[in-house]
């Protein structure tokens, strides 16, 4: 048929395997069978691809259980073949191609291998398209101390920090030390990569420092120390790349934490209603609103971003504001941020998830 056909990739060897299999199922749920050929591939948590079946009711959360890819599934594989520079997806068991050609590829996989660019590098290689940034884009924005560099040289205004690497730390601790409080208490650490909130503490004095330190090592040997924004409002952006090309900007959400939690952690971020409020749209002044929006393109394109993005701000009680981080892979139920900032905008989830394919299949696969 002269369908396009869309692959959907979910699951991975990520903690987030069940989020992405549930969103898997909603993205599925939407695509236009019409329109397109449509074929679900899970990664199982040992990495085997699978052919996953037609059936979407399976991912969903049931029971506040998450779902998971069954490795037990026909497993599938990647072939380049000699007769073109597409990707081929080959049912392992068998000898007959029974999936052949895809022209697009829907990758929804978190963190390491799938959010940090080698999901996308493999893509490129293999000559075919796919939704969302690319490879360089998607390797900068997952790691924090890469993207300061890169905001920082275009002028995009950030939080002060520094980077710590596991091999400064045995070599000289102190003079990390040293570097980290210059930025003054309360400081942020992070593990550098790693988009879920795991790893990160929030230190009140010098005393907590160390161990903040050694924590997020244990994430990722390169960690980042950050001020802390006190007082500020948390707001985010959605950035939507149209099929002609065009850049544009959704209405702005606000996040508002409550309780004891001290930031927009794990739990507060997937237990939504008990430690947080969402403002969707965010209530801002017109002035706010489009110093924002230009902000974030400004943002987007200072990574090379393609597709979409979720720029996410801190805005001081003086209005002025700083770029907290850029998601190339925003949360993407239709209950997140992104797809609501973008219903809010007037568009809705099916049309975002149909844009953001044919903006991956206008694009051309030479060098680019
Ligand atoms: F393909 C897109 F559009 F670029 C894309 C890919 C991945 C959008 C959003 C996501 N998000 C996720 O995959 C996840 C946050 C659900 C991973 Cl767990």
């Amino acid at each position: 048929s002269a369908k396009p056909r869309v692959a959907v990739i979910f699951g991975g060897r990520s903690t987030e395997h069940g989020i992405s299999c549930v969103t898997g199922g909603s993205v599925l749920n939407v695509i236009d069978r019409d329109k397109y050929d449509v074929v679900p591939i899970g990664i199982a948590q040992d990495g085997r691809w699978v052919l996953e079946a037609g059936d979407l009711d399976r991912l969903k959360i049931a029971d506040r259980v998450l779902p998971s890819v069954d490795a037990t599934l026909p497993a599938v594989s990647l072939e380049q073949r000699a007769d073109g520079t597409e990707l081929v997806f080959t049912e392992a068991t068998e000898a007959t191609d029974v999936l052949g050609h895809v022209d697009v590829v829907f990758p929804l996989l978190h963190g390491p291998w799938g959010e940090d660019g080698t999901l996308q590098g493999l893509l490129e290689m293999a000559g075919v398209r796919y939704v969302g940034a690319g490879v360089l884009a998607s390797a900068v924005s997952m790691d924090k101390g890469f993207m300061k560099v890169v905001l920082q040289a275009a002028g995009v205004p950030t939080m002060p920090s520094i980077v710590v690497t596991a091999r400064e730390w045995a070599r000289d601790a102190a003079a990390c030390r040293a570097r980290s409080e210059e930025l003054g208490y309360p400081l942020f650490v992070k593990p550098a990569r790693g988009g879920s909130s795991i790893g990160i503490s929030k230190v009140h004095d010098a005393s907590e420092l160390d161990a903040a330190i050694e924590e997020a090592i244990a994430h990722d040997p390169r960690v980042l120390v950050e001020g802390f924004a006190a007082g500020v409002r948390e707001i985010e952006c959605g950035v939507l790349q149209m099929p002609d090309g065009e850049v544009r900007t959704s209405l702005p959400a606000e996040i508002r934490i409550g309780g004891d939690h001290e930031f927009y952690d794990f739990e507060a971020k997937y237990l939504p209603g008990e430690h947080t409020e969402i403002d969707c749209p965010a209530k801002v002044d017109d002035d706010l609103l489009a110093r924002m929006q230009e902000l974030a393109l400004v943002t987007f394109d200072a990574v090379a971003c393609e597709g979409l993005a979720r720029v996410d701000f801190f805005v001081f009680p003086d209005g002025s504001l700083v770029v907290n981080e850029l998601n190339t892979m925003p949360g993407f139920t239709p209950s997140s941020m992104y797809p609501q900032m973008w219903g809010a905008s007037g568009v809705d989830y099916t049309e975002l998830v149909d844009l953001l394919i044919q903006q991956a299949l206008s694009r051309s696969t030479d060098l680019r």
